[in-house]
């Protein structure tokens, strides 16, 4: 038995293998011929890293990149294999990921083909590869022409269209949905070897996917399933050893078998383990898990290892008990939906997840590592990967196994209907089996999810989608959905939940999208129904999507926006907000705040800001108000968490990677402690709040206690009433105060409610005003400011005279380096707050308190105050 890998060369070609009537091809292009290419890696970088398309991110480009997804392209190199390799048993080529439609030839004989970019690809070259040199070539047809081809074969099906993509059929391939254009994402529809390839040589016998399903985790044991894929010459009966290391490294578990078929299962047990847990309920510790392939004895064995976290999970969808508790009763029954991590329940606080590049290829593990501890510091516990982008490399579900990140899984099916007929149905199987496969080793993986607003659509949108469900003449994926991916599960990864999709209900006779089941899409607050006050007529169960568009950080934005296009509505600030109505939308919610905004033709800065500020304050109520909904709620998790381009979206970290506003409000609002005013139920007129309360959440594993204070004030901070009040909070729980009637307010008043530390000093505050910015008659305020060294870093500390609201350092404005923490402050008078920022340019302290760049609302409410 032997076993020889091979890498893939380095040197690759890349050229046009065709050109349909009607596409104009630049003239460099043509005349370029065959270019260098970079494996992994696509066409259109590899013609970016030649010169020979505009860069797509930035300013009006991305259109005139559109033809290169219209053609056919070819990927050229020579692989040299020696006589030792090609001589074994098996001689395979091995690809991880191809995109998409590739024909792959060996010395011009074709040796496979394959039509979806998701699954990994194993090519049996043993009888075209010779010794010495062997020319290999990967020919990539246009997505474009596949799908308008499908389209005709099987019929169209309902699918949504976004941004300069009409609507293109991107459910009649498997290719990353977003590729052909999202509301967040530019058109480049693109092709090539976007992950590893090799070579593999074998006599024998093969290790293949290694899966450590665990089937029992507590405090008293742990039993972890091993299962190995292991392929077979016909006669050879290799062992499998299997050895479990706790995290010290010490052996604790061992056990062996004979691979005498395509599978072997074996069983290890584990007494008092370590259990692995999610950020903020304890640690993350995991198992080595070593497996070895032994044959003869006389060759060294094939080994794979791998880290496991032992952890139960379970979805938990229970019949309501009576009495439901408040603020709901008035809802009636449904069934929870919460997550269980070794028997602990979780309130899962995120954000979803999309592709971070347009060109996935780019996402480094060390890339992956940066936005994950984004989200940590955001003090997320929960990424759900959205359907519409990719199933992510090892390295971001390796990381989210370190350091405790939960997982949402959705299978890549994404707001369309899916064909459940050939060759489509296979491809999605064959797709879902592998990636079930290839993923389930890691804790991190808590829930498979069927789809993305597929099931939704065919109850609410347009009449295509309702008649595709009701008339029954096309299939539109709920096979996938109830039946084939059950199926697939419960053969390969039986040992965690799935859901059929997002939103679902438990039940096609329950609307998807009901607040009283399952999890739910809260899209209606953006896109239609007023400003963001409306979040509080929501009452899900789990919110797994909600978001509120604001722009990127400036320095992106001016990265991607050249200065003269710098005006709100420009048709280049458009191309880089791809929801139709985006940009005028978000003037539509600021102008239900302010006044004097609705055109677009206010100051683009003074825009910038409040465009942002809408964004913090929706998203801080949606996510107090879910939190307050504990546990009724138990997750809230926000649309988006990053971009994968410069634009204009609902995410908190742009597409340079840059921290919004956005992401400094989540610091806050998912905090373990937290306090907030909130209303104190359902009540009829939701934008006027009714009785209020003082809510604090306590998701921590010990219980808190202390003393709090709500206090009415005016504007100008006069104070109209307050309170004292004792407070204790159990382990993972919330505690309500109930305000009278009393402390209702008109516009020009604010309720705020403090937690008090031993010294009677404010240790945390949060604010309720009433009324509308421009009802309030905020004052003009004048900071009092001290700029100090500290560290390697310099510390802004401002004093308030006047109530300052949503305060902000702007610093990149004055050093496009400079990150700041502790944005987004609301002050009382005499209150102080510290801005501690990050920089490598000197910074003068008046720079700093320019009024563009120490920035509240104060002033921008009315534009009438200047
Ligand atoms: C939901 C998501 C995405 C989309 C987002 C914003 O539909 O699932 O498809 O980008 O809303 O519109």
């Amino acid at each position: 038995m032997s076993f020889i890998q091979h890498e893939l060369p380095a040197r690759w070609t890349v050229e046009l293998a065709s050109v349909p009537d009607g596409v104009d091809v630049p003239e460099q292009v043509l005349n370029a011929g065959a270019i260098s290419a970079t494996v992994p890696g696509c066409v259109h970088t590899d013609l970016l890293d030649h010169g020979l398309i505009p860069d797509p991110y930035v300013a009006d480009h991305e259109p005139l990149t559109h033809w290169i997804g219209r053609c056919d392209w070819r990927y050229r190199t020579t692989l040299t294999l020696d006589a030792a390799l090609i001589s074994e048993d098996r001689v395979e080529l091995i690809f991880d990921g191809l995109d998409t439609l590739a024909t792959i030839k060996l010395n011009g004989r074709v040796v496979g083909e394959s039509k979806n970019m998701h699954v990994r690809q194993r090519f049996d070259i043993k009888a075209v590869a010779r010794e010495g040199d062997n020319d290999l070539e990967i020919r990539f047809d246009s997505a474009r022409a596949y799908i308008d081809a499908m389209d005709a074969e099987l019929g169209p099906r309902p699918k949504v269209g976004h941004g300069s993509n009409a609507a293109m059929s991107h459910n009649m391939i498997r290719k990353m949905a977003c590729n052909f254009g999202w509301d967040w994402g530019p058109q480049l529809i693109t092709c090539g070897v976007w992950r590893p390839g090799r070579v593999e040589a074998w006599s024998g016998a093969r290790l293949g996917d290694v899966r450590p399903l665990v089937r029992r985790a507590d405090t008293e044991a742990a039993e972890l399933e091993v299962r190995v894929d292991v392929d077979l010459v016909e006669g050879s009966a290799p062992r499998l050893d299997c050895t479990l290391e706790d995290p010290a490294g010490t052996p604790v578990a061992k056990v062996s078998a004979l691979a005498t078929t395509g599978e072997a299962s074996m069983l290890l047990r584990v007494d008092q383990p370590q259990l692995w847990w999610p950020v903020d309920y304890g640690q993350q510790p995991r198992y080595r898990l070593r497996v070895a392939l032994n044959h003869d004895g006389t060759t060294r064995p094939q080994t794979a290892t791998c880290l496991v976290g032992l952890r139960t999970v379970e979805l938990c969808t229970d019949a309501d008990d009576k009495p439901i508790q408040q603020p709901v009763a008035e809802l009636g029954q449904g069934e929870s939906f919460y997550l269980q991590i070794n028997g602990q329940r979780v309130f899962c606080k995120g954000a979803n997840w999309i592709p971070d590049d347009c060109f996935p290829h780019r996402v480094t593990p060390q890339r992956y590592r940066q936005r994950i501890d984004q989200a940590l510091e955001a003090n997320m516990n929960m990424l759900r990967v959205w359907g519409g982008g990719i199933y992510e490399d090892h390295a971001f579900y390796d990381y989210c196994d370190e350091r405790g990140m939960l997982v949402w899984q959705d299978f890549l099916l994404a707001c369309a209907c899916y064909p459940e007929e050939e060759p489509i149905a296979a491809l999605i199987e064959e797709e879902a089996e592998d990636n079930v496969s290839r993923l389930c080793r890691h804790p991190s993986l808590v829930l498979w999810n069927g789809c993305n607003e597929n099931i939704w659509g065919t109850f609410d949108w347009t009449e295509d989608w309702i008649a595709i469900r009701e008339r029954g003449e096309q299939t539109w994926g709920l096979g996938y959905y109830l039946e084939r991916f059950p199926r697939i599960l419960e053969r390969i990864d039986p040992s965690r939940p799935y859901w059929p999709g997002s939103p679902y209900s438990g039940a096609m006779s329950v609307h998807p999208n009901a607040n009283t089941h399952g999890n739910r899409h809260i899209w209606d607050v953006w896109n239609g129904h007023g400003d963001y006050r409306n979040y509080l007529g929501h009452y899900p169960r789990f919110a797994s999507e909600f978001g509120f568009q604001g722009p990127p950080a400036w320095p992106t934005l001016c990265r991607a926006i050249p200065e003269e296009h710098r005006a709100w509505l420009s048709p280049v600030m458009h191309m880089h907000n791809k929801q139709r109505l985006g940009q005028q939308r978000a003037l539509d919610r600021i102008a239900d705040d302010c006044d004097g905004y609705e055109t677009g033709e206010a100051d683009f800065e003074d825009t910038w800001f409040l465009a942002s500020v809408q964004q913090c304050r929706a998203l801080t109520l949606g996510c107090e108000w879910f939190r307050a909904l504990s546990p009724w709620c138990s997750g809230a998790l926000y649309w988006q968490l990053n971009d994968c381009w410069p634009v204009t979206s609902w995410s908190a970290i742009d597409g340079d990677g840059r921290p919004k506003l956005l992401w400094h409000a989540t610091r806050r609002f998912f905090r373990d402690r937290l306090i907030t005013l909130m209303p104190a139920g359902i009540t009829p007129a939701q934008t006027d709040a009714g009785p209020l309360a003082v809510y604090l959440h306590n998701d921590h594993g010990e219980a808190w206690s202390g003393r709090g204070r709500v206090l009415k004030l005016r504007i100008d901070g006069q104070t109209l009433a307050d309170r004292d009040f004792d407070f204790a909070v159990a382990a993972r729980e919330s505690w309500k105060l109930e305000l009278e009637p009393s402390w209702a307010g008109k516009p020009g008043e604010l309720l705020v409610a403090q937690v008090l530390d031993d010294r009677g000093e404010v240790a945390d505050q949060a604010f309720w005003f009433f009324g509308r910015d421009r009802d309030i008659p905020y004052e003009r305020p004048t900071l009092k400011v001290d700029l100090e060294p500290m560290n390697d870093g310099l510390v802004l500390q401002v004093t308030a005279n006047t109530v300052v609201r949503d305060l902000c350092l702007l610093a990149d404005r004055v050093a496009e380096d400079a990150e700041v923490q502790g944005q987004f402050v609301t002050l009382l008078p005499g209150q102080t707050t510290r801005f501690v920022i990050q920089t490598n340019s000197p910074l003068a302290a008046d720079s700093l308190t320019a009024p563009r760049v120490l920035r509240s609302v104060n002033t921008l409410a009315r534009r009438l105050i200047k």
